[in-house]
């Protein structure tokens, strides 16, 4: 079978991802002065799982973008003591905020009302009175090209894992997590062997396969808890949540079984296998930190390379 696109891949997790948000509750930050209209949004979109957060005094903004981290705010023009248009600058210049999606719904609809808004940084427009379709079609549009976005800047195009930063991101809430239950958790480093050797004679085309092929063994191999990461040209981190180093070095060497079983083709139609090595190491044996756990992990890649590649050390 031809090989999908790798955007196509992190489309197809954008979809997933989108199908996942439209099952779990949503929340919405609504600030407004006038009630009837936070309640009648309140109202609207209960059934169809946002939960509304009413705020009718822009003072308390913040406490309750805290409190409640919304996936959407929406914004009213008029209301006392500031106006939304403020509002939406302030929360654009705060990182933490800088791409939350943000509605305005407002009474005005004037030419020179909607371009101040999408000035001030807003997503999206609508005007009183509600009409509840338009409503939660247009907020169903923001979450969604919000998650698609968000997908986007945390995969690594070329294998559809994660990138370096969010993969580091994750980890860090993993090993807290772990921490929190006392849970085991081993981090892996796996370097695929002689690499260069095989872009050198096969070209750089045949190294992102077998770059995309590891990126799909794994994802197939380590899902829910796990975190899976491209950290480097040909090098990927594995975040093992419950997983001990013995347990962890037993599932990657299956792993390399299996990469090691099914050989590419080259050009001309000969076959060649790739093999990995990889370190682990392990929460509370080889460290704590994230950094504690890599440079443990590094040292035992290190060793693997060593002693002659294609196998995993503690
Ligand atoms: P070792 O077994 O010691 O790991 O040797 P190696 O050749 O794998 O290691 P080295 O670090 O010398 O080479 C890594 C190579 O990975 C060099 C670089 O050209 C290649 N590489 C890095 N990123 C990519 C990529 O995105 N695509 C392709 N095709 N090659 C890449
Ligand atoms: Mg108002
Ligand atoms: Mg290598
Ligand atoms: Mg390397």
């Amino acid at each position: 079978a031809a090989k999908s696109l790798p955007i196509q891949q992190v489309l197809d997790h954008a979809v997933q991802l989108i199908e996942r948000t439209r099952s779990e509750v949503v929340t919405l930050l609504a600030i407004d002065d006038d009630r009837l209209v936070l309640d009648t949004i309140s109202t609207l979109l209960a059934p169809h799982g946002i939960e509304v957060v009413a705020v009718d005094d822009p003072l308390c903004v913040w406490e309750e973008l805290e409190r409640s981290r919304p996936d959407i705010v929406m914004l009213d023009v008029d209301m006392p003591g500031t106006t939304g248009l403020d509002l939406c600058g302030v929360l654009r210049n705060d990182h933490r905020w800088a791409t939350v999606p943000i509605l305005f719904l407002t009474g005005h609809s004037d030419a020179a009302t909607i371009h101040r808004v999408f000035a001030a940084g807003a997503d999206d427009y609508l005007t009183k009175p509600i009409v509840p379709a338009e409503l939660l079609a247009r907020i169903r549009n923001r979450l969604e090209r919000f998650a698609l976005h968000r997908m986007l800047a945390e995969t690594d195009a070329l294998t559809g894992v994660a990138n370096r930063s969010s993969s580091t991101q994750k980890l860090e809430r993993l090993v807290q997590l772990a921490h929190r239950f006392g849970e085991a958790l081993t981090l892996a480093i796996i370097d695929l062997d002689e690499f260069k050797a095989v872009n050198d004679r096969y070209g750089h085309a045949l190294g992102d396969a077998v770059l995309q092929r590891m990126g799909d063994v794994l994802r197939q191999a380590f899902r829910g808890e796990d975190v899976i990461g491209r950290w480097g040209g040909e090098e990927f981190v594995v975040g093992m949540y419950g997983m001990t180093r013995e347990d962890a070095q037993q599932r990657l060497l299956d792993l390399l079984a299996e990469f090691t079983s099914v050989p590419f083709a080259a050009d001309d139609g000969e076959p060649f296998t790739v093999s990995f090595s990889a370190g682990v190491a392990q929460r509370g044996v080889d460290g704590e930190s994230i950094t504690a756990l890599h440079r443990a992990a590094d040292a035992a890649l290190y060793r693997a390379k060593e002693a002659g590649r294609s196998r995993v050390l503690p």
